[in-house]
């Protein structure tokens, strides 16, 4: 029975064992990508998600989310979401939603307390200790502020067939209040589709969301190319257009898997990548540019 799991950076890895214990399971790809990325969330030691992630720039944590469904092309959003436990888990309650599935701030936070979603302060001492440093050195050595940001996205497949894509951020380390990067937006940081594959991104949201890229990676699979080949051609391109175009490429990284639990990658720095499928136990493998 092949089933698998594809997610972003190395503290995806405790989610990633928790999903590939359900999907061994047969459970459903939904509910094992929920789980995986709750306990990225609970864990307050990965400070760019959930639960102790990076404040904006007035020391709040806001929070963004999404969950799509490839069978039926459901999607679930929410955006600069504050003190609420579990984004994901609310971004997957959304999708299953005719209208207003994608949410932000307050309009998010209202309908999280009308379902029963569990209030948190998300801001922990540590990450206020991390933004109180990080302001006095921004300000001390003139320098953009937004470094150190990271998001879990993963792609699943289970036993049936069903693909599921999601992700969760609090997106640039003291970004503007309301600012929304790739990592909730369809296309951008997340696609899936079951009769071809999913993909997910991470890195500088507002140079991904120029190449919808997620997107682009599910389209070049459709047309037959590799995992691996669709995530190089989507990332290099729009690498390669945002230096023609603008001077500069932000840091930007992808992961994709296909329907027959074949993955891919692609990134324009170094990065950490966690896979799992009913072939390989739960690994890190570390990806680089190609020269
Ligand atoms: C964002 N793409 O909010 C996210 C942040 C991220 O690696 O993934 N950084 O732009």
């Amino acid at each position: 029975m092949k089933w698998g799991i594809i997610a972003t950076w190395r503290m995806a890895l405790d989610g990633v064992v928790e999903g590939s214990k359900l999907l061994r399971k047969e459970e459903l790809s939904g509910n094992a990508i929920e789980k995986a990325i709750q306990c990225v969330e609970n864990n307050p030691y990965y400070t760019s998600v959930g639960y102790g992630g990076l404040p904006n720039e007035q020391g709040e944590v806001e929070l963004d989310a999404a969950y799509m469904d490839g069978d039926n092309l459901s999607i679930g959003a929410v955006a600069g979401i504050k003190d609420f436990e579990n984004p994901i888990s609310i971004a997957k309650d959304l999708s299953k939603n005719r209208f207003n599935i994608f949410l932000v701030g307050k309009g998010a936070e209202e309908y999280a307390t009308s379902n029963g979603f569990k209030r948190k302060n998300m801001l922990t001492e540590e990450s206020k200790r991390k933004w109180e440093e990080r302001k006095k050195e921004v300000y001390r050595n003139n320098l953009t502020p937004y470094d150190g940001h990271d998001t879990v996205g993963m792609v699943a497949l289970d036993t049936k067939g069903s693909m599921v894509s999601a992700t969760s951020t609090s997106g640039l380390f003291m970004k503007k209040r309301g600012r929304v990067g790739d990592s909730p937006i369809p296309g951008s940081g997340f696609y899936v589709n079951s009769e071809i594959g999913g993909a997910t991104a991470t890195g500088l949201g507002e140079d991904l969301m120029k190449g919808c890229i997620s997107y682009e990676v599910v389209r070049l699979m459709k047309e037959d190319y590799t995992p691996q080949q669709a995530a190089e051609m989507a990332l290099y391109e729009l690498h390669n257009n945002l230096e023609k175009k603008r001077g500069k490429a932000g840091a930007m990284s992808i992961v994709c898997m296909n329907n027959k639990g074949e993955w891919g990658v692609a990134t324009n720095v170094k990065f950490s990548f966690v896979v799992s499928t009913s072939k390989i136990e739960p690994t890190v493998f570390i990806a680089y540019m190609e020269d």
